[in-house]
């Protein structure tokens, strides 16, 4: 075990070494961060080469509660000043961040929630009727009284599972049958409340109730993910699948070029709409302009992409370099993963920052708030902004044009549990679970992983997702994903048919049969792109109605989640959320909680506290095979085929020595206490 952590050691180092001289594996990426260092713009990936980070703070032992301290805690060794050991503290900052992640989806599925109850109050017309009585009959609200009232119904309970005081969210005992009844969060607003309390000074010791409380928060952040996705597609319509691209080559040169960007969809479906207004196209013609060009960045991004085939220019650590190109004329942000960077990227070029929510504002910026019935004035002004900058293009403190050589890289997006199932009720139109439930037990689909999660400057960005994909698809896994794990993958070329010939033979053939089934005449790509963030929902969805088919738990499907590049608080929480749930979350990057081994070990050990666990592995190939054996012991325990030698193969990774390799890597000298 002690040659495992020094090897563990070296390679910790030796990547670091190569993290300075590759930052990605992604060309065009490379040379926009070469031509951001030759334009003297600090980026992201520069500004982490420059910063010490603190140890204290990626253990997560620090803590700033009160005015006593701060304190920094050492397991063993020393304690706040009030006495909170280092176990506390890490849980409470777990259960912090935790929160954070949360409101950040609650906060999004209640503006959507409120759009929809206006829009129904309004006798607005609802876009998908069909997507509405779904779910309306999932959350056992009346059918039979017109769609406004339903949509409203839908939302006033949407409304209240987040803001409300009832025992339950309504959405979660709906969509999730499989939890405890006790594990079924209050609103999200009261569980918000209460972590709030628990976690200010003097309050909450108990570090495990403060890991099941980060738990319960988990499960509403899930079920705030599947609100949104839900009256989402209510609002604007279920995605179906679509040919897109992705790449710095979709900005146009002769055209407009926005880029919207975040979360939040129900601004750039304005701004798409009115793109193709007569009177604005004109306005666009008359300052020399060919067209207004809309491209889509990060998770708003990938909304626009689903339904409307809008391609993206790029993800969440592609931002900066996207207005680094000097041809972005409007750069229109809502919410969430928006770096502030980008306001001081764009004062050396003509680029408009437009921010639109008031959660997000950007000082000094132009700021057009997003208001329900106002929302078309609101696109036109914006609109208006970017045609009228067009001729400022090259007239900034910065007058290089970046041009990519690289191509955009085609893909193929828009895929859902509901459009999953009607390619699979090709196959068997009275029971479309069945093909796909067949060919997992058969092995012909050897598991199912779910590939979400962000982009990551501390690894080689788009590698670590691109290689761990290709690893499982030849082990014949089925991957999914969604936000920035999906734009690394679709980069990697991995979101088209032709991407099929990475797969395992047996994985070949299902996607053969499935992309004659959707009607592709090729195999469907061995990488389904599921969406957004929010829409994690829909892999949730899916994986729900397997495990209620096969009359199992969660826990004992042959499946996993992985988002090996994970950064932000959102992750943090699905990912709690998941593990909650039964399933077992792989990251590349361990949250901050490794200072404490009681924290770390009730994340990463099965089944002790939480239904499933974390593996914490940065290694992509590594990583593969831990996920690999982890679905294989599913499989073992539902007695469905397996390799016989794989406990063996993989002994050397098995999960305590994982536990305290990671300890060790960041706190020498704790393995033995352990
Ligand atoms: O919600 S994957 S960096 S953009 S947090 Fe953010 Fe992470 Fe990207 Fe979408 Ni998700």
């Amino acid at each position: 075990m002690n040659i495992e952590v020094k090897n563990r050691n070296i390679e910790v180092k030796n990547r670091n070494i190569e993290v300075k001289n590759r930052r990605t594996n992604d060309k065009e990426t490379e040379e926009l961060i070469k031509h951001a260092k030759d334009i003297n713009i600090d980026i992201s990936f520069t500004v982490l080469e420059k910063n010490n980070t603190c140890n204290n703070g990626s253990n997560g032992v620090c803590c700033r509660q009160c005015l006593m301290g701060p304190c920094n805690t050492v397991f063993g060794k020393r304690k706040g000043v009030c006495g909170a050991d280092v176990n506390t503290v890490v849980a409470r900052n777990l259960l912090m961040m935790v929160g954070r992640g949360t409101a950040a989806h609650a906060s999004h599925s209640l503006h959507i929630a409120l759009s929809l109850l206006k829009t129904a109050q309004d006798h607005t017309k609802i876009k998908d009727p069909e997507k509405l009585i779904s779910v309306a009959n999932k959350i056992k609200v009346s059918t039979s009284n017109g769609i406004e009232n339903i949509a409203i119904q839908v939302a006033s309970i949407a409304i209240q599972d987040i803001l409300g005081t009832g025992d339950s969210m309504t959405f979660a005992k709906s969509y999730l049958p499989d939890i405890a009844l006790e594990k079924i969060p209050r609103s999200v607003g009261r569980e918000l409340l209460d972590a709030g309390h628990e976690t200010s000074m003097g309050t909450m010791e108990d570090p495990k109730s403060l890991v099941l409380h980060a738990e319960r928060l988990g499960i509403a952040d899930i079920t705030c993910l599947i609100i949104g996705t839900e009256l989402q597609d209510v609002l604007f319509g279920k995605p179906r699948p679509v040919y897109s691209k992705i790449g710095f080559g979709i900005l146009d040169e002769d055209k407009i070029n926005i880029v919207v960007h975040g979360h939040f969809p129900s601004i750039a479906e304005k701004i798409i709409e009115l793109s193709e207004d007569i009177e604005l196209l004109n306005n666009a013609h008359s300052f020399g302009a060919k067209g207004i060009n809309i491209v889509g960045c990060c998770c708003t991004g990938n909304e626009i992409l689903m339904r409307h085939g809008i391609p993206l220019v790029g993800n969440s650590i592609q931002q900066e370099l996207i207005i680094a190109t000097g041809l972005v004329e409007a750069f229109v942000v809502d919410v969430q993963c928006i770096f502030p960077n980008i306001k001081t990227v764009a004062n050396n070029f003509h680029t408009k920052i437009i921010t639109t929510m008031k959660e997000a504002r950007i000082a000094n910026t132009e700021y057009i708030p997003f208001e329900e019935e106002y929302a078309d004035e609101m696109a036109r002004k914006i609109l208006n902004i970017a045609i009228e900058n067009f001729p400022k293009r090259r007239k900034g403190k910065i007058k290089d044009i970046f041009f990519t050589k690289e191509e955009p890289k085609d893909l193929i997006g828009g895929f859902s549990t509901e459009n999953c199932l009607d390619i699979l009720s090709v196959l068997n139109p009275e029971d479309p679970l069945k093909p796909l439930i067949d060919n997992i037990i058969s092995g012909n689909i050897y598991g199912v992983v779910l590939l979400a999660g962000c982009l990551n400057p501390k690894v080689i960005t788009y590698e670590s997702h691109a290689t761990l994909a290709k690893e499982l698809m030849k082990k014949n896994i089925l991957i999914i994903a969604t936000g920035c794990a999906a734009g690394a993958c679709a980069r990697a070329g991995l979101l088209i048919p032709e991407a099929s010939q990475y797969a395992g033979d047996k994985l070949k053939c299902v996607l053969k049969i499935l992309g004659n089934a959707a009607g592709l005449e090729k195999p469907l790509p061995p990488v389904l792109f599921f969406g957004s963030c929010v829409d994690n929902s829909r892999a949730i969805t899916l994986i729900t109605a397997i495990a209620e088919k096969l009359n199992v738990p969660i826990n004992d499907l042959p499946i996993a989640a992985s988002a090996i590049e994970c950064m932000a608080e959102k992750s943090i929480a699905i990912g709690i959320g998941a593990v909650a749930l039964g399933i077992t979350v792989h990251v590349g990057e361990a949250p901050n909680t490794i200072g404490s081994p009681l924290v770390t070990t009730l994340l990463t050990q099965e089944e002790e506290l939480l239904r499933g666990k974390f593996i914490i592995e940065s290694d992509p190939i590594k990583a593969s095979q831990l996920l690999f054996e982890h679905i294989s012991n599913m499989r073992r325990r539902l007695g469905l085929a397996c390799p016989t030698n794989i406990s063996r193969q993989l002994e050397y990774i098995d999960n305590e020595i994982i536990l305290k390799t990671v300890v060790n890597a960041a706190m020498p000298g704790l393995v033995e206490q352990v």
